[in-house]
Order: structure tokens, then sequence, then C-alpha cells
């Protein structure tokens, strides 16, 4: 007790209030020529073949990665943040890979295929209004139009109200851009909080949505050839002439190979200068030749070819990039 205090105050008044009464979110620093180049950063780990997924608010990267147009992003508030497991409304998307394991017994599941993927509540947003037991919608959710998206060659796996894409990927280059446009949204001090905020509140199909987005397998090219693809301008060489040897560089990999070079020797030594082939795509093949000046040759030549020698692109397999061919360069006497 403290006996050199006043008077004990007679009753204590605390309320609370929805009204966000801090101080104003200061605007961005950033400039737009830095915002630009994050985004071609961004979009360049993408097309380089990785996996970049995109949640809530950071939807909006699309833009900056020059991947949708700003104006088809958008955002709206839901009971709960949620995702329709569905592109159409009338069948599910369960066996898309985005929608593998969400389906599980004992999760709950909404019309149109609807799982929650994040509680509202525990992050600070209200699901009623202060003065009545009424559903308000305060969860935010970030969303593509649907139209659009798949106009850009985007795959739906999930919306969140009609057309609005809350769940999909769209390939760019060797890699994927996947969005979840409800999962982890910044938590709010805007609604009464008494117990405090958690960081997020992830559901169970939360959980597994974002697991499943974070599944990827980098694709690489895989430059091979062999030796029936090292093929010479004439069938009987004679010590002199100019051979024309044509190379024919198969990508078995995955992913386009891109200024792929190649080496043509004569037993050892480099025939002319290293050759370039600008892309090869994946499954696809490409030439490069050389001319060969069989001046002072003669007997049996091993012509090797190697692509990629000075190992610059990253494949698959890097022990099958060169195949040789033995040639015979006939003597000529005249010559
Ligand atoms: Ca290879
Ligand atoms: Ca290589």
């Amino acid at each position: 007790m403290n006996w050199a205090a006043g008077t004990p105050a007679q009753s204590v008044t605390v309320t609370f209030s929805n009204e966000y009464a801090g101080p104003p979110v200061a605007p961005s620093q950033r400039t737009a020529a830095e915002r630009d180049a994050w985004g071609a950063k961004l979009r360049s780990y993408v097309e380089k073949g990785g996996n970049l997924v995109l949640t809530d608010g950071a939807v909006r990267n699309l833009a900056y990665l020059n991947a949708v147009g700003r104006s088809y992003i958008n955002t709206f508030s839901a009971y709960a943040g949620y995702i329709g497991f569905t592109r159409d409304g009338s069948t599910s998307t369960y066996a898309d890979p985005l929608g593998k394991d969400v389906q599980q017994p004992g999760a709950a599941e909404g019309p149109q295929f609807r799982h929650q993927t994040y509680e509202p509540v525990p992050i600070g947003f209200a699901i009623m209004p202060p003065n009545d037991d009424t559903d308000f919608n305060a969860s935010p959710v970030w969303a593509v139009d649907q139209v659009e998206w798949e106009r850009l060659g985007g795959r739906t796996v999930g919306l969140t109200t009609a057309d609005q894409v809350t769940l999909g990927e769209l390939k760019l280059g060797n890699g994927v851009v996947r969005l979840i446009g409800a999962l982890v949204p910044m938590p709010t001090e805007q609604y009464y909080h008494p117990f405090g905020l958690a960081n997020y509140a992830v559901t169970y199909t939360g959980y597994q949505t974002l697991n499943n987005a974070l599944q990827w397998q980098r694709a690489f090219p895989d430059v091979t050839l062999s030796s029936t693809d090292i093929a010479f301008s004439k069938t009987k060489i004679v010590g002199g002439d100019k051979v024309t040897i044509t190379a024919t560089i198969r990508n078995v990999g995955d992913a386009a190979a891109s200024n792929v070079a190649v080496r043509f020797a004569d037993t050892g030594t480099q025939i002319g200068a290293v050759q370039a082939i600008a892309s090869i795509p994946a499954g696809g093949t490409g030439r490069a030749s050389v001319v060969w000046d069989t001046k002072f040759l003669k007997g049996d030549r091993t012509i090797t070819v190697t692509a990629d020698p000075a190992d610059a692109i990253a494949e698959w397999n890097e022990a099958n990039n060169s195949a040789s061919r033995v040639v015979t360069v006939y003597g000529n006497k005249t010559r």
C-alpha cells in the first residue's frame, strides 16, 4: 500500500475503439526506377528457372514484373480468407498439383469447393461489427482477374468470389510465378483485439496450399550429340579439300539452351573459331558448322565436336557433350 499516494480512484473506465489511432503510414520512399529494377530482378530470377510464390499484397508484384497489368490486380474483403478450389465453380481442382491434399477427411469444405486459408481474429480482423452480431467482411484478399490471367496463359486453380483468381500459376521463361491471394495478410490493430495479435493464423488448408506452391524442380537444358550427328560435306576427302563439318546439337533437357558454344577439333587441334547457336528449345536441335581445310593432312583424322566446351550452361548432364568421328583424308600427289 502506498501511503504517500492520493486517494485511490473510485472507478476506472476502459474503452476500445475500432478506429485506428496511430500515425498515418508514411508513403514509400522508393522511386519508380528502384521499383522497376526490383521487378526486373524478380522477373529474371523466374525466367532463369525460379519459382516465385506471391502471397496476399505481394500479388501486386505481378505488375512490377510486367507480367499482369496493375488494373487487373484487385483487393477486397471477405468474412475470412478462403480459396474455392475450382476454375469454373462446378468442378474441383483438387487434382492440380497446387490443390494436392487439400481435400482431406475432416477438412471443412464449403460451397464451390471452398476452404478457409486463414483465421481472421487472431491476426486482428473483425468478423462482426462493434454493436451487433451480423457478419462483417474485413479479411483482405488479393486476386487477379480470371479472364486476363488466362488470356496471359495463367493456370487457374482457385477463386475467391467469381472470376477472381487467388490460386494459380503463370509460366515466365523457364520458371513460374505462383499466387496465393489469401494466406498471410499483415495483422491489423484496426479492430478490437484484447488478447493481442498473432503473426499469422494459417489453417490446415493454408499450410497445405503453401506447401504445394513451394514444390518446385528447376528445369535445365541438356545439350548433347552423338557421332552420327557429325556430318561432312564430302564423302571422300582428299588432302587440300575444304570440307564443311556440320554438327547437330540436341537439347534433351526440359529448358531452352541459349548461346550454345560448339567447338570442332581435328585430332586435338581446334578447327576455326568456336561457333555459337543462339538458342535450342527443349527437345529441339540446332546446327553449327565450320570449314575444315585439309591442306597437308593425310590419313585417319579424329573429328571431335564439343557442345558448351567452357561449361557456360548448367545442364542435367555435363558428361554427354562430346562426340567424335574418324575420317580418312586421302593423299593427292598432284596438289
Ligand atoms: Ca549435356
Ligand atoms: Ca554445361
